[in-house]
């Protein structure tokens, strides 16, 4: 650190010059950039906390006597501006792919024979690293200064959650290197500890707030938060494992990839290595699958990559993924517990699903609490019974499982369960037709199917309402504010405002995202109807082929059986389905209520829109405020809500209010509705 300074009088904030001022807050930042680089990042402090705190405190100083010095990516701006309403959509410049995936070493061994076929008798350098079980995000950095960062998404647009990311302390808010990159996409998984975790957990409890399921989804929870403040409170922390779009940067490998963005200040895991065989390969994963669980954030694999660029560039990518690299799965992790009882869900299709309610255990991360039985006759073959020990195991996603009974534990005081008759929510009786394994609850108006219908036809693969969810929905079937999904569209805010626990804006945002559904794609809609046997891949593969839900209604049996991939069970189901004349009903009442799946316009790189950052406000007269965006967005337009310098054009209409003060003080051109109305080349909405 610098020498005492005590003997010299030293220029305070209040005594500076404004040129004086200039020079020390930029020696200051880079005095915190670099400390906060050595503590954040490299984990390897060179002052005192005290020390650095002194450093902030002159710096905020002289900020707030220099106010107009202040800029975004000044180490005191991590806690940033006002809540917005919402996040802007954001493309990526480069597609964010997804990963193939490997379950054992044989799925690696026949991954690593594919990619030494694409390139002959070339040797082969692997890159192993740890599979971070985060949230990915991607952060741009334009000239080297940090200019917004935004989740995944669908891998080609996700949400700006610029604000929330810059609350990240290790996150550099600028490049940390003399001739920075014109551009740099900069990929990562952000992730919250397992301790932070577990402490955010203790005190939802506290709070009654339930509690996150496991550190991934408190990491996206937190991306999320509309006010950065909140987000500031959680510990996020980083990882960086690449780099999308890039302009300036030059390297070979991924491995060099990985030394430049540390030397840029980026913080990279440091358990990669390098391999030079596929022996070293497995011996990675061997190691990592036994260490995994001493590290202080969740992974859930081993990511295996081609080093050289150049190879890596023969191998090139599917169109989902990249042929040069596979992310091993950890397997299942297991744990020992008790059930203490056996109940049965009804789910949408009137199935009886046993399900073990368990003693609490901790497996992989998570405490589970119940374990699915699956059906009768795997009750029967594990022979589980109530007061056994089971043996429990979770995979990834899916819900956990009870393995196996520890049968050399039982004390004779287990009680074996029969599946009931009845159903146990409307006790109709139950039917389980020959050779099936699984019992129904036969009656179509059965409450518990009734809510698990519509659990299902807001889920997120189909009408993706994200602010319905199954205790709402609840809710609102006791109030007997609704039957079935097409009373949701009709529902009005003062209804919901009327429910417990529910606000004017939350009954705001409930109707906004029951509102956005309604302009959906073909295959969410069928996915959404749950029709018996069209999965949400399904669903695609049959909206893909028959372009318009006019023209599967009037498919015949031999026209769905024959589309590549859907088989006469499905195709069967599917046209039994539109054959109904209640369900014929139910989509004339959705169509009528507004609801009607559309084709994905192609986004328009040309023309008086494209590339442009828009912003709305006011109301439009003949325009609903979705449609007037989508019709912005499919011409090549960034939407956004707050008017900022960069911002190209604001669309004004009925009483506008601040946001257009702010765009004529900054000079950004005004559009009057009519104006935007004749750009988009259409009337109206
Ligand atoms: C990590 C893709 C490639 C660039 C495609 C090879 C799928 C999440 O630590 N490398 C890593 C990690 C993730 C990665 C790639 N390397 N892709 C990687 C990744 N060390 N987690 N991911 N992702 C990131 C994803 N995320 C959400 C939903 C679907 N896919």
């Amino acid at each position: 650190m610098a020498k005492s300074q005590s003997a010299k009088k030293v220029p305070t904030a209040s005594t500076l010059t404004k040129s004086g001022a200039r020079r020390r807050i930029e020696q200051l930042r880079r005095r915190i950039e670099h400390h906060s680089n050595q503590y954040y990042v490299l984990d390897s402090p060179e002052i005192s906390d005290a020390e650095y705190d002194r450093l902030v405190r002159e710096l905020r100083a002289l900020e707030e006597r220099f106010p107009d010095l202040v800029t975004p990516d000044s180490p005191t701006q991590r806690v940033g501006a006002a809540p917005s309403d919402a996040f802007a959509t954001v493309r990526h410049r480069q597609p964010m792919r997804s990963l193939a995936n490997a379950f054992d070493e044989e799925d690696i061994l026949a991954w690593a024979r594919r990619v030494q076929t694409v390139l002959g008798e070339q040797r082969v350098e692997y890159v192993c690293e740890l599979k971070i079980d985060g949230a990915a995000v991607s952060l741009t950095y334009e000239h080297g200064t940090f200019i917004r960062g935004a989740t995944r998404g669908d891998g080609f647009e996700g949400e700006d959650v610029t604000a929330n990311l810059k609350t990240i302390k290790s996150l550099p808010l600028r490049l940390r290197v003399d001739r920075p990159p014109a551009l740099l996409e900069a990929r990562g998984e952000a992730y919250l500890p397992v301790s932070a975790f577990e402490a955010i957990n203790r005190e939802r409890a506290v709070a009654t707030e339930p509690p996150f399921a496991n550190p991934r989804n408190a990491a996206a929870g937190s991306l999320r938060q509309l006010d950065p403040k909140v987000t500031a409170a959680r510990p996020l922390d980083l990882f960086i494992y690449g780099i999308g779009a890039a302009d300036g940067i030059d390297v070979r490998t991924h491995h060099e990839t990985l030394i430049w963005l540390k030397a840029t200040g980026c913080r990279v895991n440091p358990h990669t290595t390098v391999c030079r065989s596929l022996d070293e390969v497995m011996a990675y994963v061997r190691e990592w699958t036994r260490r995994r669980t001493d590290l202080p954030y969740d992974t859930d694999g081993v990511v295996i990559k081609v080093n050289s660029l150049a190879q890596q560039a023969e191998l090139g990518a599917t169109s989902q993924a990249p042929r040069w690299a596979i992310a091993f799965k950890f397997p299942a992790e297991q744990a020992i517990t008790r059930v203490n009882d056996i109940r049965v869900y009804i789910g949408r299709t009137g199935a009886l699903t046993p399900v073990a309610e368990l003693e609490p255990v901790r497996v992989s991360g998570v405490t589970v609490t119940s374990a699915t039985l699956h059906n009768e006759d795997e009750i029967r073959r594990k022979d589980v019974r109530i007061g056994d020990w089971v043996i429990v195991q979770r995979a990834g996603e899916v819900i956990p499982e009870v393995v196996r009974v520890l049968t050399e534990r039982r004390t004779g005081h287990e009680r074996t369960f029969s599946m009931p008759t009845t159903c146990p929510s409307c006790g109709s009786a139950t039917y389980r037709p020959e050779g099936e394994a699984v019992a129904r609850c036969t009656n179509l108006a059965c409450p518990a199917q009734v809510l698990g219908r519509l659990i299902h036809f807001c889920s997120r693969d189909a009408m993706n309402i994200d602010r319905v969810g199954p205790k709402l929905l609840a809710q609102l079937l006791q109030g007997k504010l609704i039957a079935d999904p097409t009373d949701l569209y009709a529902l009005r805010r003062e209804q919901l405002a009327d429910l417990e626990r529910m606000g004017d804006t939350s009954a705001r945002n409930v109707l906004d995202s029951i509102a956005a559904s309604k302009r959906t794609t073909l295959a969410r809609f069928l996915y959404a109807l749950g029709i018996r046997h069209v999965g949400a891949h399904v669903a695609e593969v049959l909206a893909a082929h028959a372009g318009t839900l006019d023209r599967l209604m009037r498919a015949s049996f031999e026209d769905v059986r024959d589309v590549p991939g859907i088989g006469p069970t499905i195709a069967e189901s599917v046209t039994q389905f539109f054959r109904q004349p209640e369900n014929g009903r139910l989509i004339d009442r959705l169509r009528t209520a507004g609801v009607w799946p559309v084709a994905p316009a192609p986004i328009i790189s040309t023309g008086p829109l494209a590339g442009k950052q828009i912003v709305f406000t006011g109301t439009l007269a003949n325009f609903s405020r979705g449609r007037a965006e989508a019709l912005a967005k499919e011409r090549g337009a960034v939407v956004s809500t707050s008017v900022l310098k960069k911002t190209d054009l604001v669309v004004a209409g009925a009483d506008p209010g601040s946001k257009l003060l702010r765009a004529r003080k900054l000079g950004v051109r005004v559009l009057t509705e009519s104006e935007f109305a004749k750009m988009v080349g259409t009337q109206a909405g």
